[in-house]
């Protein structure tokens, strides 16, 4: 529509604001308790302007075609200033003296100084959290932070207490804010427009205002933690990264982070950080010269190499390096060493998504663009606990939710999201499948499924039809513990839903039947025709590290080459034979666990260990460190002296990623940019310098001199790739793949006129429930399942080298009341876990969140020894190995 502001007429969108016309037609209006992420309140009164004649708030007052807007003029100037004077009057002086916050430059703008502000400043504040502090004498009570906290964040900690002009914000739990509800995604940090929430390091508002000091630097990049993707603006003075703000226009995060990617970057300058290359003397490692280092490299590779032959050599590349480092370290493997011995930490993770999808769809990603989740009126949301584990995803699903979506939770725990759930189903761990068939029994039953879409678009109906004859609610309910009526009332609400969602996380996959559980709950998506639809969604499979989903599109895998072509494909090989001007072996080459099995059966002569740490995460770790130590040649390139590390022959430190140039791939597909923000300590180098310089050292020439050339090479490598460049990419910000073709957009909706399977159909499974590979006992009578928390990152590598250990310093079980006092165990006293496999040390965490018979703990602490728990069960299509089942018992 069209709107007249000051006599100008101006296009807006229906349902726009004065202020969103105001806002067009280029003119400035004071704005302290708006904020374009949250819907508009009016609280402050300082956006006056005349809509049809009569002086009213621009940000809460709609726009209408038959009022005319006026902005100028000295009467309403003078109106403004009153109104933020008054605001001013109640604050002391360093409001404004001392800030550069949004208040302090309307104050300049409109003439107010210093001398505005007669506030006597004795509300106190309060420090008691590592990054987030409050000074009350600072607030306006806007509510910013109170509505950016509910309804970007979904925590709902903090409230406005006092009357009148006394009103201040304050934690709602009343007590201190290190220990109330909040969970330090610095929302409210970053939306406060006078310095009154603040962080340390920058100058009080400069996040809302985005006014930096002189002598800073913004880089943008995106964050290195999980597979969210996050952007991020990098803050950076005199070569050290003093914060971290969410990019406004952020694609996932449109504006907000956590915890993790906003304020744990204090492991940058950690004293521990490897900062120049070890090598092992008389079994002690030392300080060594990158020139000895890479030349014990080189010799051990060709001692390797001659004794066994290409297959004698083996690499683990990283899920936390960029795109282009995967690219290159796969490329080194196959055409220098000459195997496919190449794997990435997928393998522990999302391997049966990747099997799983591309069984049921073709392609091993997701389905969707998150974008559309706000959509979505049904949320599915299976063995995934995002809250914690994605927290900005956690956050837009919890959105959804409050505003109306219906929200089904599949997890044995109550996790966070479980509180806000219309149902929510407890399934013993491992029981996935039955589960999801007992919902599909339903589907089919009561006709909720589309037969359309089945007929034109499916493959598999009648046996799978078959099959779920025996999955009745009631025999699902016997298997996964859920009752039927819950099962039933799942199966309603996903199926009668206009555009439902499934989101899935290692709840579903790390299990011995983990790529049977992706494909039952593909099924779901099949039976409603959802996917591939524009009136539907499909499957979200929530990848977890920052980069797990580039490391396999880039062929860090032993079956794939970049873009997922197979190695025994001559065609594709011939592809790639063709740009790297080598052979290509076809063989596939050893998946993570059996690298392992090699080296303890000799037949594994060297292992290159890229930023993993085996020895904390990767399960039954005595088996692990037997691999390790009996290998003659062991390189362990990290950024801290890991587990793995103290093990290995040589240690080649490593850049970070806000140390590094590359691209990151997300979990819904996109690729994203990361730019180097400060220099790695010391003599530490990129993983894709220290690639090359290997490569050097075997006296090979892997081309691809910078980043940016490796992506261009990838991109001739596979055509799912093609489209994309880092010049593209800083000129259109994230692209989705599949994107062939340069000139036009990514794929971010996949499947939309036929599916990638060889028959171009979704493929429905028919694969029957089948019990876990562990099962409690009398000796071992409790259920150990293992995941995540909200403040660490998996080894804790990072985040226990940063203020977060102050929020989180204790590695706990949790267990229910009822087995703690069957067990006679205490509230925060040590107890012994002990499996079939090894034991354990942790501290006992008494709560409700975890079912009787069930503990929890997470991975976070290597100390502890959680993996020496976990046993080599593994999925029986990818290997993935059983996290989430292990039989225990305790000893207090
Ligand atoms: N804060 C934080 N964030 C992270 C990470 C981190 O370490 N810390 N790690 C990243 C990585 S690498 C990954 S892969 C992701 C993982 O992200 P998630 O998959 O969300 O994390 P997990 O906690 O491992 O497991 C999810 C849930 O599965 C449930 N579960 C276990 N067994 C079953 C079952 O049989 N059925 C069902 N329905 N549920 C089950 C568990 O109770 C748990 O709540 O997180 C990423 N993000
Ligand atoms: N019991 C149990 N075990 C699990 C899981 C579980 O749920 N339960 N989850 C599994 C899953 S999903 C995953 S993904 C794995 C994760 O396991 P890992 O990948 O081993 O864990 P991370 O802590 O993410 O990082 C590995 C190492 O990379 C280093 N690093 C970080 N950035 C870089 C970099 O840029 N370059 C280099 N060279 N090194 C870097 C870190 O310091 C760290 O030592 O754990 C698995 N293990
Ligand atoms: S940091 Fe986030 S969770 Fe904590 S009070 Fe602020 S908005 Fe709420
Ligand atoms: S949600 Fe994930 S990507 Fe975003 S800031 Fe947190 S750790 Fe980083
Ligand atoms: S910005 Fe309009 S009333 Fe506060
Ligand atoms: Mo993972």
């Amino acid at each position: 529509m069209r709107i007249e502001v000051d006599g100008h007429g101006v296009e807006v969108g229906e349902g726009a604001s004065v202020l969103d016309a105001v806002r067009a037609a280029g003119v400035w209006l004071p704005l302290l308790c708006h904020d374009d992420r949250l819907s508009p309140v009016g609280s402050c009164r300082t956006c006056l302007v005349r809509a049809g004649g009569i002086v009213t708030v621009a940000c809460v007052t709609p726009a209408s075609p038959r009022t005319q807007v006026e902005t100028a003029g000295e009467e309403l100037e003078a109106l403004r200033r009153d109104a933020v004077e008054l605001l001013v009057s109640a604050l002391p002086q360093r409001a404004l003296e001392e800030t550069r916050s949004e208040l302090a430059v309307v104050c300049t703008r409109l003439g107010i100084g210093a001398e505005a502000a007669l506030g006597a400043g004795e509300r106190g504040g309060d420090d008691s959290h590592p990054y987030v502090r409050l000074d009350r004498d600072l607030c306006i009570a806007c509510d910013r932070c109170v509505r950016i906290c509910a309804d970007v964040q979904g925590t709902f900690a903090l409230t406005l207490v006092g009357r009148g002009a006394d009103t201040v914000v304050a934690p709602g739990t009343g007590g201190p804010w290190a220990d109330s509800d909040c969970v330090a995604c610095g929302a409210c940090v970053d939306t406060c427009p006078t310095g009154a929430i603040f962080q340390p390091g920058l100058p009080l508002g400069a996040p809302a205002s985005r006014s930096l000091p002189p002598g800073t630097a913004t880089t943008r990049t995106t964050c290195g933690y999980c597979g969210v993707g996050c952007s991020l603006d990098v803050v950076t003075a005199d070569g050290q990264v003093t914060a971290v703000l969410p990019d406004r226009d952020g694609p996932v995060n449109r504006g907000h982070a956590c915890v993790k990617g906003r304020f744990a970057h204090g492991f940058l300058t950690s004293p521990d950080r490897l900062t120049q290359p070890l090598l092992r003397r008389d079994g002690r490692l030392e300080p060594t010269s990158w020139d000895e280092a890479l030349d014990h490299v080189a010799r051990g590779l060709r001692a390797a190499l001659s004794e066994g032959g290409p297959d004698a050599v083996a690499a683990i590349s990283s899920a936390r390096a960029t795109n282009e480092e995967n690219y290159l370290v796969q490329k080194f493997m196959r055409t220098v060493i000459g195997t496919n011995n190449i794997d990435n930490c997928s393998r522990l993770c999302h391997s049966p998504s990747a099997a799983g999808l591309t069984a049921s769809f073709g392609l091993p990603g997701g389905t969707d663009s998150f974008d559309d989740i706000d959509q979505s009126d049904c949320l599915l949301v299976v063995g995934a606990n995002p809250v914690d584990a994605h927290p900005v995803v956690g956050a837009r699903l919890l959105r959804r939710a409050l505003r109306g979506a219906a929200l089904i939770v599949a997890d044995p725990r109550a996790v966070g999201l479980a509180g806000y759930a219309d149902v929510h189903l407890r399934p013993r761990p491992g029981t996935n499948v039955a589960l999801c068939h007992g919902i599909a029994h339903v589907l089919l039953a009561e006709e909720l499924t589309d037969e359309q879409f089945l007929h034109e678009r499916a493959a598999g109906l009648p046996e799978l039809v078959d099959m779920l004859k025996e999955y009745t609610p009631q025999a699902a309910a016997a298997i996964t513990g859920v009752p039927a009526a819950d099962i039933v009332a799942a199966a309603r609400l996903y199926g009668r839903a206009r555009c439902p969602a499934i989101i899935y996380g290692l709840g579903v996959t790390e299990h011995l039947h983990g790529t049977d559980g992706v494909r039952a709950l593909a099924n779901l998506a099949i039976l409603r025709g959802t996917v591939g639809t524009d009136h539907g969604l499909g499957l979200y499979p929530l990848r977890g590290q920052n980069n797990v989903q580039g490391a396999s599109d880039m062929g860090a895998l032993p079956d794939s080459l970049p873009g997922y072509h197979k190695v025994t494909d001559p065609a594709a090989r011939a592809r790639a034979e063709h740009v790297w001007g080598a052979p290509v072996p076809e063989r596939p080459g050893l998946r993570i666990p059996q690298m392992f099995a090699a080296a303890r059966e000799g037949r594994l002569r060297a292992l290159w260990i890229i930023g993993e740490d085996v020895c904390s995460t990767d399960p039954s770790s005595n088996q692990v460190t037997a691999a390790l130590d009996t290998c003659p040649l062991v390189v362990s390139q990290d950024i801290f002296l890991s587990s793995t590390a103290r093990r290995a022959d040589v240690v080649l430190p490593a850049a970070s990623w806000l140390e590094k140039d590359g691209t990151f791939v997300n979990f819904d597909r996109r690729f994203q940019r990361v730019r180097p923000t400060v220099e790695p300590p010391g003599q530490a180098r990129t993983d894709f310098h220290i690639v090359q310089a290997i490569a050097s050292a075997l006296g090979a020439d892997l081309g691809c001199p910078t980043p940016a050339a490796a992506l261009d090479e990838c991109a001739r490598v596979s055509p799912h790739f093609a489209g994309l460049s880092h010049q593209r990419l800083d000129r259109e910000g994230a692209l989705p793949w599949p994107c062939p073709y340069p000139d036009q957009p990514g794929q971010a909706k996949l499947y939309t006129r036929h599916f990638a399977t060889p028959d171009g159909r979704a493929h429905l499974a028919a694969v029957p429930y089948l019990p876990p590979g562990e099962q409690p006992d009398d000796t071992y009578p409790l259920l150990l399942v293992t995941g995540r928390r909200l403040t660490h990152y998996n080894t804790g590598s990072m985040t226990r080298r940063t203020d977060n250990l102050l929020l989180d310093p204790v590695d706990h079980l949790d267990i229910h009341p009822d087995d703690a006092a069957r067990h006679h165990l205490r509230d925060g006293r040590p107890v012994t876990v002990e499996s079939r496999h090894g034991h354990a040390r942790l501290t006992v965490r008494i709560g409700t969140q975890t079912p009787p018979g069930q503990v929890f703990c997470a991975i976070h602490f290597p100390a502890s020894g959680v993996n020496a728990l976990t046993s080599d069960h593994a999925d029986t299509v990818t290997s993935c190995p059983e996290y989430k089942v292990t039989a225990v018992r305790l000893v207090p």
